[in-house]
């Protein structure tokens, strides 16, 4: 027995299946979880003393690679200081002033302690700016696990939203409506039937928890205009784009700006941060400025703040650091892309920046309809081909894979192989 097995076996009996966090567990996969003991740049090590090369990056954080030093040594430096004193500091006025300076959309900024604090957040500032309740998302869109955005996919675009989880009341999810993405008619119909009543649509500007699938020319300029129109509040889900896809996230990239956005991951360098900002006539409304209230214990923390700083700054500082990345990302999602091609396998390769997704279906993969296409068993058996060889993938088809600058192009090589090697076995 493997002492990540042994692990495993005793984290099932003390915490819900032995992991913090679903994805994990490998169940989509049908594997047993690695337990990682230590990562440096672009290599996991597993407590049996595997290496792996990590295209997980803790879900996006790790953009830099892991154990970076300037990050590492903003935090020891902040533990040094002591660890979180309820109190503003200085840190936080810092990182609020840096993300504004680096997001133009983003006048005012909130700092919270995940993804999902600052989704729930967001959605309750835009329901007390515009005095509305219906929320419009996605299907195949995932943003965190507050109440009302556990709808089941698909649900009528008109209908009440139906919790897609135990112990979420009707009640918290009957004004959260789901479309398609890359439905922009199917949109413009929602909006001409409740347009009034919309408070916010909620997007990922590019969707990374379906796979990963690219909005279509029009899309997101789409939602920008109808929700400019209907006066609705335009949320751009930015937890995995914002400052992946370059320094303004995924608003620079295409040029589209949201009334607000939502961050995390990268923001918190590996440490729990996440935060909502935006139009300044909105954030004004938040307590203890205004009536909407939100508030956190270790929001803002010192030590979160100290990796998060670090991080961003060295994204900004480090020249031509995502045309470096991109041009290494491109390497490997070209070369998959071609080992697909060649293979003749049913398969497709979506891509953009450092996220893409390999998906084991002919279809074009456009939304959440098309990627549930995709056989998650040869995923599944993909997965484990990779693992074998050393290579760390998402553990679920409908994850992203997410690039580090710490990855060499000789790195990339070797994955490229084992990919041909299954491939090849399984074309
Ligand atoms: P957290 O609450 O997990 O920090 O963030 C929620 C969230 C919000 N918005 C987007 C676009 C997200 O991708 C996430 C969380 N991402 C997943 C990965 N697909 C986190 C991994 C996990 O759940 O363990």
């Amino acid at each position: 027995m493997t002492r990540s097995e042994m692990l495993f076996e005793r984290a099932v009996k003390r915490i819900p299946g032995g992991v913090n966090s679903p994805v994990r567990a490998f169940g989509s996969v049908g594997e047993k979880p690695r337990f990682i003991v230590s990562a440096e740049g672009a290599y996991l090590t597993d407590a049996d003393g595997r290496r792996y090369l990590d295209y997980v990056g803790s879900w996006g954080p790790m953009i830099l690679g892991h154990n970076h030093p300037a990050v590492r040594e903003a935090v020891l430096e902040a533990c040094s200081q002591g660890l979180s004193f309820g109190a503003a500091t200085e840190r936080e006025v810092e990182m609020a002033e840096l993300i504004c300076s680096l997001v133009p959309s983003v006048e005012m900024v909130r700092m919270v302690n995940s993804g999902t604090e600052a989704v729930m957040s967001a959605i309750r500032a835009a329901r007390g700016y515009t005095g509305r309740d219906k929320i419009l998302k996605f299907a195949g869109c995932y943003h965190g696990h507050c109440d009302a955005m556990l709808v089941k996919a698909g649900s009528g675009v008109m209908t009440a939203g139906v919790p897609d989880s135990a112990g979420v009341p009707a009640g918290c999810t009957k004004d959260t409506l789901t479309a398609a993405y890359n439905d922009l008619p199917g949109v413009e119909e929602l909006f001409a039937a409740c347009g009034s009543e919309i408070a916010a649509v909620i997007v990922e500007p590019v969707g990374a928890n379906m796979g990963v699938v690219l909005p279509e020319e029009g899309f997101l300029e789409g939602l920008r205009s109808l929700c400019s129109r209907y006066g609705s509040v335009l949320i751009f889900d930015e937890v995995i784009t914002g400052f992946r896809l370059g320094l303004s996230g995924a608003q620079g990239y295409f040029g589209i700006e949201a009334d607000l956005t939502t961050f995390g991951k990268i923001i918190g360098g590996g440490m729990p941060v996440g935060a909502y900002g935006g139009r300044r006539e909105i954030m004004e409304l938040v307590a203890p400025l205004g009536p909407v209230y939100q508030a956190g214990t270790l929001s803002g923390n010192p030590v979160a703040m100290a990796a998060g700083l670090a991080e961003l700054r060295t994204l900004r500082d480090t020249p031509g650091f995502y045309e470096e990345l991109h041009r290494k990302s491109r390497i490997l999602f070209q070369g998959l892309e071609g080992l697909v091609k060649k293979a003749g396998k049913a398969c497709r390769f979506n891509y953009i920046g450092s996220l893409g997704s390999l998906f084991f279906t002919g279809q074009e993969v456009r939304d959440y309809g098309s990627a549930k296409t995709s056989d998650t068993e040869a995923y599944a058996a993909y997965f484990s081909h990779m693992l074998d060889r050393g290579i760390y993938l998402a553990p679920s088809q409908f994850e992203a894979m997410f690039v580090s600058a710490a990855l060499t192009e000789e790195e990339i090589g070797k994955t490229l192989e084992a990919a041909e090697s299954f491939l090849n076995i399984n074309g």
